[in-house]
């Protein structure tokens, strides 16, 4: 066992040294020195019959090649100069003094939020809303603009108590009766209810109390518009879970209806979600030509082909002009890791996962020599991304970021590799073993991280130190996004042959039914958001951790909701996927029909 310099040893003695040393309870690695497989014999590398291997027989993509040429809006000098013009109107509206109307003003920054357009005028809501906060005696205001006052508060980390709905309630402690004709006031305790934390009894009693009053006005047919489509949006997914902008876009078109909107900020919504969405068309053309050169349609094509899906799920994370470089490295990494997923589990051979981990971990590309052709041609990439990432940020002094990213997508090879070794001896761990390895393989920590890196401006290792070693916040991430895919997921991934997900652990560990198993699961799935509402609001985190960096990870959690709302719609893209990329990438917002 102490021996030195096993390295050049043949693979009869690397394995039989491996074994009588495991054996006798010395932990010797798989992965590093002991076990390079540069040994392997030349016949276990060639000719293995494809019935051999998990093949997914994943759909194709979808979309073709319409993002190499993407229509886009025209946008002149006259259009920017407007688009200008509108923006400094907006803030001189946020600034204007309305002292002795509160809901005024609150319902001024929700709009503003909710049309999607407040990334511009950060500093002035944030003013705004600190001066709401300190505000005294809010004793007497009405339900909505309590609600309001509530949500917007949590929303930007502010730590306001939840008593304050004690005076909605009757002498019974309940939520009253008479509640019920005040739509606008159930809505919004709706909203304001999905911002609340564990042991917010009353918070959750709220949400019982609107969402079944909310459903039965729904059905009736009693509301009007604006508020009946309000209603319906709401319902379809509060504001505190919805994708930024999709919510933008659904809110726009409510807004328009509303007789009584605001001319100069629709205006501004609808030509500044076109302005953005150019850009992104822009930035999805060029990743796309990267990704035809790449041609892994052809070279690996038992792998999921998903640029645009990745590139839009991306999008969830951060979609502000000033994420650009990021973006463009972060879809880079997801299709990358994708891939790299398929090939553990989809195509790869335990032989050839093993040399395959082990050349992660080296990340050198004298490793390649060992690998399979079809490993080759994915690992050189891999290298390249990551060192073009390095020469990038080395220019802003920042290249230090790309190696935590590096370090994850190692720990997420391991991760892989020994979920197919539990498949490889039809292992069914417990729950919370298995829970151990697949929270790292969802690689919801590695997107964070990464994320991070196109944020260089307020940018410090502090940041990364934080957060590579596993906080709350992302490990509830982690977990949301484990679970979520393992429910839609799971029948799939068996039916091809795959390793146990939650589903089946549970389902063996607790001798129940599939179904049983995906409802209790489900149930963890919407309980992370309340670890995700006090990681932001009451945690020592959200002191310490600048908030544009926790909203990386609920906007994670969003667009992952997102994709999994209606089975896997990445694995698997239908309306639902297709719909959401058509609003966000592919059609403007109508122009002429903006009543203006
Ligand atoms: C998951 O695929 C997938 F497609 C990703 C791109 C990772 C998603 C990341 C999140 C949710 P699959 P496996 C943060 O379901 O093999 O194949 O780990 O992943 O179950
Ligand atoms: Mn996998
Ligand atoms: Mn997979
Ligand atoms: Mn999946
Ligand atoms: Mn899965």
């Amino acid at each position: 066992y102490e021996l030195d310099g096993q390295d050049d040893q043949t693979l009869e003695a690397t394995s039989l040294r491996f074994r009588l040393l495991r054996e006798s309870g010395f932990p010797v690695p798989s992965v590093g020195k002991e076990m390079s497989w540069s040994k392997l014999p030349s016949s276990t590398q060639g000719s293995i019959s494809n019935r051999s291997r998990p093949l997914a027989n994943f759909p194709p993509n979808v979309w073709g090649d319409i993002f190499l040429n993407p229509s886009k809006m025209n946008i002149d000098g006259a259009t920017q100069l407007q688009h200008q013009e509108l923006k400094e109107e907006v803030r001189r509206m946020i600034l204007v003094d309305v002292d002795d109307e509160l809901l005024q003003k609150l319902r001024l920054i929700d709009t503003i939020k909710r049309l999607g357009v407040s990334y511009h005028f950060e500093t002035e809501i944030d003013e705004a809303l600190h001066y709401v906060f300190e505000l005294d005696g809010q004793d007497n205001q009405t339900l909505e603009a309590t609600s309001l006052r509530f949500r917007l508060l949590r929303e930007s980390g502010f730590p306001v108590p939840c008593e304050t709905f004690g005076r909605f309630k009757d002498d019974e402690g309940k939520f009253s009766k008479s509640l019920t004709s005040d739509v606008k006031g159930l809505l919004e305790l709706y909203e304001a209810a999905h911002l609340l934390v564990h042991g917010e009894e009353i918070l959750e009693e709220a949400l019982v109390f609107t969402t079944a009053y909310l459903e039965s006005a729904k059905a009736g047919g009693i509301l009007e518009c604006p508020l009946s489509a309000l209603v319906s949006n709401a319902l379809y997914q509060p504001i505190r879970k919805a994708l930024p902008r999709l919510h933008a876009r659904r809110f726009i078109a409510i807004y328009q209806d509303d007789t009584s909107h605001n001319k100069t900020l629709l205006k501004f919504a609808v030509l500044d979600f076109n302005l953005l969405q150019n850009s992104h068309k822009e930035e999805l053309c060029k990743l796309s030509r990267w990704w035809k050169d790449l041609d892994f349609s052809t070279k690996l094509p038992f792998a999921r082909d998903r640029l645009v899906e990745g590139y839009f799920w991306m999008l969830g994370m951060y979609f502000e002009p000033k994420y650009s470089l990021g973006r463009e490295i972060l879809t880079k990494i997801i299709t990358m890791i994708s891939i790299m997923d398929d090939i553990y589990d989809s195509y790869g051979i335990f032989e050839e996962l093993q040399l395959f981990t082990n050349a992660i971990q080296r990340w050198n590309i004298d490793y390649i020599d060992q690998l399979p052709e079809y490993m080759k041609l994915f690992y050189k990439p891999l290298l390249d991304i990551y060192r073009e990432a390095e020469e990038t940020m080395a220019k802003q002094g920042q290249s230090y970021s790309v190696q935590y990213s590096i370090n994850k997508l190692k720990q997420l090879s391991e991760s892989y590799f020994l979920e197919f070794k539990w498949y490889h001896e039809n292992y069914i761990p417990t729950l919370e073993e298995y829970m151990r390895v697949a929270t790292i393989s969802i690689g919801a920590i590695g997107l964070v991280i990464t994320s991070f890196i196109g944020m260089g401006d307020v940018l410090t290792p502090v940041i990364f130190n934080w957060a590579f070693n596993n906080p709350k916040i992302i490990v509830a991430c982690s977990i949301h996004g484990r679970l979520f895919d393992d429910i839609v997921s799971h029948k799939f991934e068996q039916e091809r042959g795959h390793s146990a997900s939650a589903v089946e652990c549970y389902m063996k560990e607790h001798v129940v039914s599939e179904e049983e198993a995906c409802n209790e699961l489900k149930k963890q799935v919407d309980n992370v958001w309340k670890d995700i509402n006090h990681e932001m609001i009451f945690s020592e985190t959200s002191k310490l951790v600048p908030v544009s960096f926790l909203t990386r990870v609920l906007n994670l959690i969003r667009t992952t909701e997102f994709m999994y709302m209606i089975g896997d719609g990445y694995t698997h893209v239908g309306k639902t996927t297709k719909d959401g990329i058509n609003a966000l990438l592919i059609d403007p917002i109508p122009v002429s029909t903006s009543k203006n």
